[in-house]
């Protein structure tokens, strides 16, 4: 019997367009889609969609013996061959292209494209781009805002990594909702009603004391039921939970750093897809930080019809955003200490005024994209807050596991993906970046 080994070494006979400058006039071959074809009677670009690129290729019949028929169309997948010669650009910019010697088309498609994807842009509305998002995503643009967002995760879990913390994934099926109110998902489980996991906040929390600093990365489910540019029914959390703080302010110092590790990263190594998208990455030295008293006596005091005491509405939101940025020249803005009528329970009062929590939210060109404080870690002050919230305390005893057998102070974040990459971008509706949102209209595709 013949068997044959597989030892991991990967064969390719394809040249990334990134190796294409130590390869100039010599003859490499590249696989994708074919993304445009543009004939200009003697010659024609065909431009050919890879992993990243859109690689310009010309064919001519003076560069090979091959010539071109009509099976080489839009959305074929291609192995293209051919010379690469540098290419003329406007602004002097290095580019380089293929003059093709051979097209070996590896997959023909049945159907002509719902939407055209081969210009810049999706030339659609918001819901026909998103009824066909498994072609619309092929879109370099709408592709570019998804690489973005690897970037924005990398760079969220390469820093925490770095500063000590244990990635985790916990369960989405879960015995309580972690953030209470309406917007929780219930489930048959086997005869049993169960909730889709909110956060992870109860299960961060309670790996403290196993790993000190934990970080997740991973989808969390709302039951919002109105439909706001905003909010999502499924998104992404970025959450992480760290133990040993000294003061909450550690939780914001943290942030701060992961944001500046993310900008970094998207500059450095983003580049192509900053261009694509024309994003404006914020530059972030520190990040300005008010109470939420003051930060309400400013919008209070310039915004008509506030009647909402104990949190902000969008308008006091946009207006936060741009007062920190005409104030201190920031994108960001914390606003701590919420008051205490506003927090989930797990939250820690603030000792020294306990309408007030040690809590904060961060606003980025105004709009909220994170929420996070110190928690409470001794048990009888969280059972008897519970309490005071009319929970049953009974209902979480293996969260409370935690505090009944030691916690130490600790705190933590939740930062949504989509929020963030959407004012990254400049986008006015959350659902752009989401690569198959869940809203209460929408579950497909
Ligand atoms: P919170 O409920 O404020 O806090 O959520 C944290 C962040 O998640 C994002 N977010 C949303 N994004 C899209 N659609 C939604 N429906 C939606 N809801 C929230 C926002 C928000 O700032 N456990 C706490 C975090 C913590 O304290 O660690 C929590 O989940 O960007």
């Amino acid at each position: 019997m013949d068997t044959e080994r597989i030892d991991g070494t990967i064969h390719t006979d394809i040249t990334p367009y990134s190796e294409f400058r130590n390869h100039l006039d010599q003859e490499v071959s590249i696989k994708g889609a074919i993304h445009n074809i543009r004939d200009m009677s003697d010659f024609a670009f065909v431009l050919v969609r890879t992993a990243r690129e859109v690689i310009q290729c010309v064919y001519s019949p003076e560069f090979s013996e091959y010539r071109m028929g009509p099976e080489v169309k839009e959305q074929c997948s291609a192995k293209v061959t051919g010379k690469v010669v540098k290419s003329e650009t406007r602004d002097g910019s290095e580019r380089y292209e293929l003059q093709i010697h051979n097209i070996e088309i590896l997959s023909t498609p049945v159907d002509i494209m719902p939407v055209v994807i081969s210009k810049k842009k999706v030339m659609a509305d918001l819901a026909v781009n998103l009824d066909n998002r498994p072609v619309t995503l092929r879109n370099p643009s709408e592709r570019a805002i998804f690489k973005i967002q690897e970037g924005i995760q990398r760079g969220f879990r390469e820093y925490l990594t770095s500063q000590g913390f244990t990635e985790i994934h916990t369960p989405k099926i879960n015995f309580a909702g972690a953030e209470g109110g309406t917007t929780v998902f219930r489930l048959d489980y086997f005869g049993k009603t169960v909730f889709l996991a909110q956060s992870p906040q109860l299960y961060k929390q309670t790996l403290v004391p196993v790993f000190e600093r934990v970080f997740e990365i991973g989808p969390v489910f709302r039951a919002e039921k109105h439909d706001t540019s905003r909010h999502l029914n499924e998104y992404v959390s970025m959450d992480f939970e760290m133990g040993f703080i000294d003061s909450f302010t550690d939780i914001m110092n943290m942030e701060t750093g992961v944001l500046k590790n993310i900008m970094e990263l998207l500059k450095k190594e983003y580049a192509p897809e900053i261009e694509i998208l024309h994003a404006d990455i914020p530059q972030i030295d520190s990040i300005p930080a008010i109470r939420f008293k003051d930060a309400k006596a400013l919008t209070m005091k310039k915004l008509k019809g506030i009647t909402d005491m104990h949190d902000f509405d969008p308008s006091e939101e946009e207006f936060l955003g741009k007062w920190a940025k005409k104030e201190y020249g920031s994108d960001f803005l914390f606003v701590t200490h919420y008051p205490s009528s506003d927090r989930p329970f797990y939250t820690m009062d603030d000792p020294e005024d306990p309408e007030y929590t040690l809590s904060f939210d961060l606003i980025f060109r105004g709009v909220e994209i994170t929420s996070g404080g110190q928690r409470i870690h001794d048990y009888n002050e969280q059972v008897a807050k519970m309490q005071r919230l009319g929970m049953n305390p009974e209902e979480f005893t293996t969260y409370l596991m935690l505090h009944k057998y030691g916690a130490p102070p600790h705190g933590g974040l939740g930062l949504g993906l989509e929020r963030l990459t959407m004012h990254l971008l400049g986008f006015k509706n959350v659902r752009y970046a989401s690569m198959f949102p869940r809203d209460i209209n929408r579950v497909t595709p």
